[in-house]
């Protein structure tokens, strides 16, 4: 970790990118910290900090690096050195997406933050529609990024990869009864509030079941869930971290998490019979 937080003074900053900008500030939302995880981006970090900045000035950054052998923390702490709303957090090792987030939420928790976005490093997330994100926040607990809604779109990715993800998340729409198009895309906006509503503990850690995972604890706590389109686009620098084992991960707890919801269901459904029927006499 590197410098502390600073209180909120730096000015707007012109990127020249088109911009989801929906006029005037984030204030009322309280302090803003986007949580970029990074593993090999050392092509990427300065940029994506850079952009972030510049379209939502008022937010800090914290930079969650697993020890990457790029060089990525070395990079990410001169950047920090040089403006201080950009922190560091170095882990000691490749622990997967979600043991970074975590670990970046409770930072963000004990530094008085009371929004946590979820940002990927290699620009498939644009910073230029976080204020997208966080306007919609204003109306909801969670509000997820999403490709698959009306407005949404993917770029530069091969048919199979989008076949994956619609039909990963068509799967686990079914499965989890989740009224959700895009369950595991990475770009969010937390309320702190939402975070410290659910359990966080044994949270799954690697990829998407990372996010399909947080979106179903904080549906089923009641809370809010918003999605807003996105445009994402795949990276264009360093390599994607996506694996077969993160995928079929993701798969086989959904499918356990259906199952058991279903049985628990069932198990209410058959007290509820068995309580009217010991009422009318049976
Ligand atoms: N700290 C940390 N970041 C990771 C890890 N795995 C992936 N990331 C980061 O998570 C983001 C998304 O990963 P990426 O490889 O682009 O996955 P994809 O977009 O699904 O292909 C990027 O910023 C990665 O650097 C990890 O184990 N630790
Ligand atoms: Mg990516």
């Amino acid at each position: 970790m590197t410098d502390p937080i600073s209180p909120d003074s730096s000015g707007p900053v012109d990127s020249g990118l088109p911009s989801g900008s929906t006029g005037g500030g984030f204030a009322d939302l309280g302090k803003i910290l986007t949580i970029i995880p990074t593993y090999n981006e050392a092509g990427n970090v300065e940029l994506i900090t850079a952009r972030v900045r510049a379209a939502v000035p008022e937010a800090h950054i914290l930079i969650a690096d697993d020890n990457s052998p790029d060089g990525t923390g070395t990079i990410a702490d001169t950047l920090a050195a040089a403006d201080d709303r950009i922190n560091v957090l170095h882990r000691l090792g490749k622990e997967g997406l979600g043991a970074a987030y975590l670990a970046g939420f409770t930072w963000g928790m004990e530094n008085g933050f009371d929004v946590l976005i979820e940002m990927d490093a290699d620009g498939s997330h644009a910073p230029e529609q976080l204020p997208l994100l966080l306007d919609a926040l204003r109306n909801a607990d969670l509000v997820l990024g999403s490709r698959w809604v009306p407005g949404g779109s993917v770029t530069n990715w091969p048919k199979s990869r989008e076949f994956l993800s619609r039909g990963g998340n068509w799967y686990t729409r079914k499965a989890l009864v989740l009224p959700l198009m895009d369950a595991t895309g990475g770009y969010r906006a937390y309320r702190t509030t939402t975070l410290k509503k659910i359990d966080l503990d044994g949270v799954g850690s690697a990829g998407y079941i990372f996010q399909v995972d947080l979106a179903y604890r904080v549906i089923q706590a009641g809370m809010r869930v918003v999605e807003v389109p996105i445009s994402f686009s795949e990276r264009e620098i360093g390599d994607s971290k996506m694996s077969q084992s993160i995928v079929t991960e993701a798969l086989w707890k959904v499918t356990v998490w259906g199952v058991r919801e279903r049985m628990r269901k069932a198990g209410r459904q058959r007290i509820r019979t068995a309580k009217a029927k010991r009422k009318q006499g049976w």
